[in-house]
């Protein structure tokens, strides 16, 4: 077992200067709770930036203090921090992942600190790193991060999370670099989300930009597989129980009592960020008292502000956008022994935090867009008499796991002033209730729960990419091949078309054998002890008129038709095609609603091609489609297969298999079998050969087949070797 390396911004110390002095404070987050006990063990390792831009004098010494502590800083410059943190994470990334892309900065000089200090942190987990290592990457700074570390180390272990939301595709394609950002994401082998909306959007973003698919969050990059999955994270719950129960938390509670007088509380915690949606709260809380004014003098809002990035502007704004409204709420509601609003912009220490959940009636949590909020967890997690209600934003990641929270859309004033009313009024039994399912939920998915989910998907990645390469054909594998080939007597070879000797191309016709393959086909065709069959799903003609200069045999139709060299087409089983009529007539009208699609009529199958259909599109009328035809062929012996952009229905009695099986029996003497194939038709084929057989499948799918190549260019490859053996 290697170690793990944990990267990500900020360390989980922060480094202060006080009095001339570097003193080293822990940071609360919760991210650093939940992965100490991870990284304090053996000689794991946390890599980082202190937080601070520390004179090149100091840094040696930073460095030996942090070391010892299981961490490696990560040093940057003032610039550094101006342009990479400040600039591109913050002003560019963050507005456009949160959805305000009216705050988005697009320039090209933070763009490229990006990249150098992604590359700085590159090189510096690179000193560390060696082979059975695990990586772990943390969050939206270090998004070209996996890519660099796998440039450099090409089998490394790379796991990713993302604390914030993956914006729709719409938003981030306004992003110049989108493509380098998606590509460097690309470079992890599993990459973990809050919530399936973000995964979904990362899935649709990887198909849109880089044109890959997906099956069930599973994407094929080159020749590795990769996976994106929603593990949404948890909190330490046992650490917020057990402080809501501390004595220093009970004696804050009292004291905070005592100076606030009977009035019930509203909580309000965040950091200071236009995401979170203050002002909109502010807003819904003054129009509350003035649509309930029996609430006044018996309930406050009480609204801790905690200070972050406020060098940048749109931060300074909003900081002076909320002092006005405060100032005004408090200005027009006030009485001398009430205030509406009790507002703190500073941070606390946890029992404060700890009395402040306590203390609180209702939590109001309505961030505009938030990834996960842990705020709202730990307000939970702190309520050990299960009263209190939580407010919470549809908007937050954690409304997914909390629905029996109050959910509000944080734009609807009003749904936001009756959720305070309602929660304000609600009885204890229903409190209670809400309370407890929601606890029970957040203790069984907690921070530990969450780390080893990650650790343990990120593995099985790992044993999936090496079983699949156990399959892939390696030079070993195909020296074997060559000297079986050499030994043996007679041959009989089945080759598949398109996607196994071809590419695909937008239209069926255009996949024309070119020089490289009609050579293959000369080479292979001209050797006496040969037998090549094509064995395809295409119709005769494409197939009669394009092989026409080689002996071999042809099977059509997915077997419908065999021709045996120099003979014509003929088959071997008895259909009927009535179908087809109506059939048709359906696909018609799904090519009117489709442009870019079309209709291929076979002698006994029909298929509808989509391959230039906008993407998406396609796919959601495949799905129509399909549920339709299987409902209309329900009695017809009919077969529905999903393809390659394609979706193509047959008699189901005919298949690949059948017609391998067949000129097996035409070449009993074979004495070395090979097939090649790239789909679910070729599966018919490999079941049907016999165990000696060499079966192989174009692509990494799982496969009936015993071995695997890339692509038709590796299956070139080899059939170019055998031949010249
Ligand atoms: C990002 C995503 C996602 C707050 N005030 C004080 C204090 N806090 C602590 C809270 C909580 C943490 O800070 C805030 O966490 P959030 O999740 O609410 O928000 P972000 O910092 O924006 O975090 C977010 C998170 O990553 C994790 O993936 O949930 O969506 O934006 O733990 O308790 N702690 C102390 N004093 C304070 O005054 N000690």
């Amino acid at each position: 077992m290697g170690k793990t390396i944990i990267i990500s911004n900020r360390l989980p110390v922060k480094i202060e200067q006080e009095n001339n002095e570097l003193v080293y404070k822990a940071s609360e987050g919760g991210l650093a709770t939940g992965l100490n006990s991870v990284f304090k063990q053996g000689n794991n390792l946390w890599v980082g930036w202190p937080g601070l831009a520390i004179e090149k004098s100091q840094e040696e010494e930073v460095h030996s203090n942090l070391i010892k502590q299981h961490m490696k800083p990560v040093f940057l410059s003032t610039e550094e921090i101006e342009d990479f943190y400040e600039g591109f994470s913050n002003e560019t990334l963050w507005p456009n992942f949160h959805y305000f892309n009216q705050y988005t900065v697009y320039k090209e000089e933070l763009w490229l600190a990006y990249q150098r200090v992604n590359q700085k942190f590159a090189e510096i987990v690179s000193e560390e790193l060696e082979d059975d290592d695990t990586v772990w990457i943390h969050d939206y700074q270090l998004l070209l991060l996996p890519q660099l570390i796998r440039a450099i180390s090409p089998n490394a272990t790379i796991g990713f999370f993302l604390h914030i939301p993956f914006p729709s595709y719409e938003s981030f394609r306004l992003l110049p670099w989108r493509r380098e950002l998606l590509n460097g994401m690309l470079g992890a082998d599993f990459l973990g989300f809050h919530t399936y909306d973000d995964m979904r959007h990362f899935l649709s973003s990887v198909n849109r930009l880089a044109g890959l698919g997906n099956s069930n969050g599973t994407i094929k990059v080159k020749n590795r597989l990769i996976k994106a999955d929603a593990l949404p994270m948890g909190i330490d719950y046992e650490k917020y129980a057990a402080s809501a129960q501390d004595p220093e938390t009970l004696a804050r509670e009292a004291r905070y009592r005592e100076s606030i007088g009977t009035v019930k509380l509203i909580l309000s915690i965040d950091r200071l960020d236009y995401s979170k949606g203050i002002p909109q709260r502010l807003r819904a809380f003054e129009l509350f008292l003035s649509k309930y004014p029996d609430f006044k003098e018996k309930v406050s809002l009480f609204m801790v502000v905690v200070p972050s990035r406020d060098s940048v502007s749109k931060y300074k704004q909003l900081k002076e956008e909320i002092d006005l409204l405060v100032g005004r709420i408090n200005g027009q509601f006030s009485k001398l022994n009430w205030t509406p609003i009790h507002y703190f912009y500073r941070s606390f220490p946890l029992p404060a935090l700890s009395a402040f959940y306590r203390i609180s009636d209702v939590a109001l949590v309505s961030p505009m867009r938030d990834g996960m909020n842990l705020v709202c967890k730990e307000y939970v997690a702190s309520r050990l008499d299960k009263k209190g209600v939580l407010i919470l934003s549809e908007m937050a990641g954690a409304s997914k796991e909390l629905s029996d929270a109050i959910i509000v859309n944080p734009n609807d004033i009003h749904q936001l002033v009756e959720a305070m009313h309602k929660a304000l009024t609600m009885p204890e039994a229903l409190q209670i209730e809400s309370m407890t399912s929601m606890q029970k939920s957040l203790k069984r998915y907690n921070i530990h729960a969450w780390v080893k989910l990650f650790m343990d998907e990120l593995a099985n990645v790992k044993k999936e990419q090496s079983h699949l390469k156990t399959r892939l054909i390696d030079n070993q594998l195909s020296e074997e091949i060559k000297h079986a080939y050499k030994q043996s007597k007679e041959r009989l070879i089945f080759l598949d078309y398109d996607g196994t000797l071809v590419g695909f191309n937008e239209n069926p016709d255009d996949s024309k054998p070119d020089q490289e393959l009609i050579e293959i086909l000369e080479r292979l065709t001209k050797d006496k002890n040969n037998h090549i069959v094509i064995i395809s799903g295409r119709g005769r003609q494409f197939l009669e008129e394009w092989m026409k200069p080689y002996s071999l045999d042809i099977v059509a139709e997915h077997g419908v038709w065999i021709k045996r060299m120099g003979k014509p087409f003929k088959t071997f089983i008895k259909i009927n095609a009535s179908w087809k009529k109506e059939t048709l007539s359906l696909l018609e009208r799904y090519v009117n609603r489709t442009p870019g699609s079309f209709v291929e009529e076979k002698d006994y199958s029909l298929v509808w091609h989509y391959r230039k259909v906008e993407t998406g599109l396609g796919e959601v009328r495949t799905r129509e489609l399909t549920s339709h035809l299987k409902y209309m062929t329900a009695n017809e012996n009919l077969e529905v297969l999903e393809g390659d952009m394609i979706v193509e229905i047959k008699n189901s009695e005919i298949n690949k298999g059948k017609a391998a099986q067949k000129l097996m029996e035409i070449y009993p003497e074979a004495d070395f079998l090979l097939a090649l194939g790239d789909d679910f038709t070729d599966e018919d084929t490999f079941k049907a050969m016999p165990e000696e057989a060499y079966t192989i499948k174009v692509g990494t799918s799982a496969s009936e087949a015993k071995f695997s190549v890339n692509s038709y260019k590796e299956v070139r490859k080899l059939l170019n070797e055998i031949i010249k053996s």
